[in-house]
């Protein structure tokens, strides 16, 4: 057989395969292709360094034969590709992580001697990662669903893992029934399906038997499970912890994330669009911001109470299915995290990383809550079976950026090396071995418990529908229309009539005229009777901080408009419209039925972003449609460009539009309202754009 000869030069092999190194490619029997180390590129080795010849083909007993055993190089990067992936999360699989940092503003002193919570101006790096809950690794981002926000402070004082969510209450009352309600909510085990989603009969049928989830229920079915962007939603820390200060004494206290972007939301018929036009829309929405420097940030910001005015609430601060309203103890704003470092690497820092509420540092401690004293139990072990050692907090991800030291050992994939013979404490051998830290240690807060002991839930903890009436009566109207909708819309995929009928009858505790909403869009003839309450509903005061409306910021910064253009459009306004998004911070992408060039009515060519086919308005926050008489005629020949203007219109968002493209709008059936606008008024078309229009949805869909 002929052989190839490679040349003898720096870097590369003498021998009988080709190189491409040096751009000379030469090609093979088998014409595969070699890349040869040199100049900047080591040698490629196997894991116990040894290099390689070849990293195409395998031993083999001659050119066509069988693969021999003895090919450790061929078995070695088998084994290990094999190996490639750990249990993923039993929830919250699928997450976003991003370094950052976290300044503290204003001192906690009077509280805590927690140095991060005390060091005015002190940077502290963190890790955060935001979560879906249901789905598998591999899930979309955009179903409707709580998401998870996890931060890891890596103080000077030991790690801190705040492992909170976006919504600030949750289902249960009592860890004990969290298999229960994540079994339900997972896929049902017999058929393997929904992936990711709520509206199923499982789901619904353990909720309607578990009238402690209501107060979630209504968060859940509220737009705040479909946020618009990962870096526009709170976070909470939903527990109430405690504060101890130098004195010993304890204070309450509930962590709160607020994002500089404000609140904003999709609606469901976008979410569940925008879940096939792009799967991760909002990892690459993260990656994308932190890419152009538009790093995210939040306020962080606390809730502070004493025991005796804890005992004043008409609910039990202790149930994590209560929230303390802001208009009852207002937040006190103590800081920032700013997100501002993709990681290197996906698997070995946000699959790697491993979150635990347990994690404290001394002046920060835990209250009874029985769903987070649940919590420091599963965390711990549940990292012991994702990551495979006890050692997972030698993981650099893991691992506290302070110093830390104790006489643990040994144990899979240990990474330390501990010099001398003594791995106990105490002891009188050792002169630099690690001992207590009498003053500055952690210690637990000193309360006084009594009571009878028992599998009980405490009287307290019997109130499970005000709270969820306070939420529903805080909304806009367009808030609650679109509760009521996704009530309807995800008990019409429960078969079983009797999980329907008994869900309409605990939101008849909730509201009336929802239960009436809902039972009308199940097309029930009777309303079903509530069921017995084991405490009064009480009127609490409305909380308008609970709305999401009413939590947006007037600013483009953080969205993006799209502009659909094709042949023969006016590059000068689309110019301005690009120049007066980009002054308002949006981000700008052109739209045209080839990425490749548009021949604008200049003559001139324009590169689009993206394709028409397989770029929806579903993607942008309002968009432009500049299109000349010749270009409208074409685009209303396609389905793509149709759908384009009639989703932007049916998802509420402002639309700019030029002379030519009104063709395509009336194609569309769009008319014109307040949200059309003239595509050369680009101060209205901004100022709209900052919304949505909300008086338009009654004209485009039917809410219950
Ligand atoms: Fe979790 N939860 N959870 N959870 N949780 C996990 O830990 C658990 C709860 C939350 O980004 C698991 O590392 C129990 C409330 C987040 O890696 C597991 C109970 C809140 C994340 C676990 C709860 C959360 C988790 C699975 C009821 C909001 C993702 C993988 C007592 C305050 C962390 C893992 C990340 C993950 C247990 C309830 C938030 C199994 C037993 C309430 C953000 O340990």
């Amino acid at each position: 057989m002929q052989k190839n000869k490679t040349l003898n030069e720096a870097g590369k092999r003498r021998g009988d395969k080709p190189s491409s190194s040096d751009g000379k490619l030469q090609v093979p029997a088998g014409g595969e292709l070699h890349q040869i180390a040199g100049g900047d590129h080591p040698a490629l080795t196997t894991n116990q360094g040894v290099p390689l010849a070849d990293n195409q083909n395998s031993l083999k007993a001659n050119p066509r034969g069988p693969a021999l055993l003895e090919d450790f190089i061929l078995r070695e990067k088998i084994t290990h590709f094999d190996h490639e992936r750990i249990p993923e999360r039993i929830v919250h699989a699928r997450g976003t992580g991003v370094h950052g940092f976290f300044e503290l503003t204003d001192s906690l002193q009077q509280y805590t001697t927690a140095k991060i919570l005390t060091e005015v101006g002190e940077k502290t790096p963190l890790f955060t990662r935001i979560s879906t809950v249901a789905g598998g690794s591999g899930s979309v981002d955009t179903p409707r669903d709580v998401r998870g926000f996890s931060v890891k402070f890596y103080t000077k004082e030991g790690n801190w893992d705040l492992v909170g969510n976006n919504i600030p209450v949750f289902f249960i009352q009592d860890a004990i029934k969290f298999p229960d309600l994540i079994h339900a909510v997972k896929m049902e085990p017999d058929r393997g399906f929904p992936q990711s989603a709520t509206g199923h009969d499982t789901f619904w049928d353990f909720i309607s038997l578990t009238p402690e989830s209501m107060h979630m229920v209504m968060w859940i079915m509220s737009d705040r499970t479909l946020p618009r962007s990962l870096r526009m939603i709170e976070g909470f820390g939903v527990h109430s912890f405690r504060l101890i200060n130098a004195a010993g004494d304890s204070t309450f206290v509930k962590f709160h994330w607020r994002p500089k972007l404000g609140l904003q939301s999709t609606i469901w018929d976008e979410a569940v669009k925008i879940a096939g036009a792009d799967q991760d829309f909002h990892r690459r929405d993260m990656f994308e911001a932190i890419s152009a420097g538009a790093f995210p940030e939040w306020e962080f910001a606390v809730q502070l109470f004493t025991q005796k005015e804890a005992d004043d609430f008409p609910f039990d601060h202790l149930d994590a299915t209560k929230l303390i309203p802001e208009e009852l103890v207002p937040l006190k704003v103590i800081g920032r995290m700013v997100l501002n470092r993709w990681p290197n690497n996906f698997f070995a820092e946000t699959e790697q990383v491993a979150f635990c509420p347990s994690h404290v540092v001394p002046g920060i401690d835990f209250s009874n809550d029985p769903l987070l004293q649940g919590r420091l139990f599963s965390y711990l072990d549940t990292q012991l079976s994702r990551l495979g050692s006890p050692n997972f907090h030698q993981i650099p991800i893991n691992a506290p950026k302070c110093p830390f030291s104790n006489q643990q050992r040994d144990g899979h994939m240990q990474l330390e090396q501990p010099q001398g013979r003594v791995a106990y404490e105490p002891n009188s051998l050792s002169k630099m071995s690690p001992r207590e830290t009498a003053a500055s240690g952690f210690q637990s807060a000193s309360i006084i418990e009594n009571g009878a002991k028992g599998r009980v839930r405490a009287g307290s903890f019997a109130d499970h529908y005000s709270q969820a009436r306070q939420f529903y009566l805080s909304q806009t109207q367009y808030e609650q229309a679109h509760i009521a909708s996704a009530l309807v819309f995800e008990l019409s995929r429960v078969e079983h009539l009797h999980v329907r009928e008994a869900m309409v009858g605990h939101l008849r505790h909730i509201q009336e005229d929802l239960a009436k909403r809902v039972a009308t869009g199940l097309a029930f003839e009777i309303i079903p009777d509530a069921p017995a309450t084991a405490a009064p509903v009480q009127k609490m005061k409305t909380s308008p901080a609970l709305q999401i409306i009413g939590k947006m910021k007037d600013t483009l910064a953080g969205r993006a408009i799209g502009i659909l253009i094709a042949d023969g459009s006016d590059g000068s306004v689309i110019k301005k419209i690009k120049k007066a998004a980009s002054d308002a911070g949006a981000t700008v992408k052109i739209i045209a039925p080839k990425v490749g060039g548009t021949k604008l009515a200049d003559g001139s060519k324009l590169a689009a972003d993206g394709q028409l086919a397989g770029t929806p308005s579903v993607l942008f926050d309002a968009v432009a449609i500049i299109l000349s008489a010749e270009g409208a005629k074409a685009l209303s020949l396609e389905s793509a460009a149709i759908d384009f203007v009639r989703d932007a219109f049916g998802h509420l968002k402002a639309i700019a539009v030029d002379e030519g493209g009104q063709a395509l709008l009336q194609k569309a059936n769009v008319e014109k309202d307040a949200g059309v606008l003239d595509a050369n008024s680009q101060d209205e078309f901004m100022a709209a754009a900052k919304t949505r229009q909300w008086e338009r949805e009654k004209f485009v869909r039917t809410l219950a």
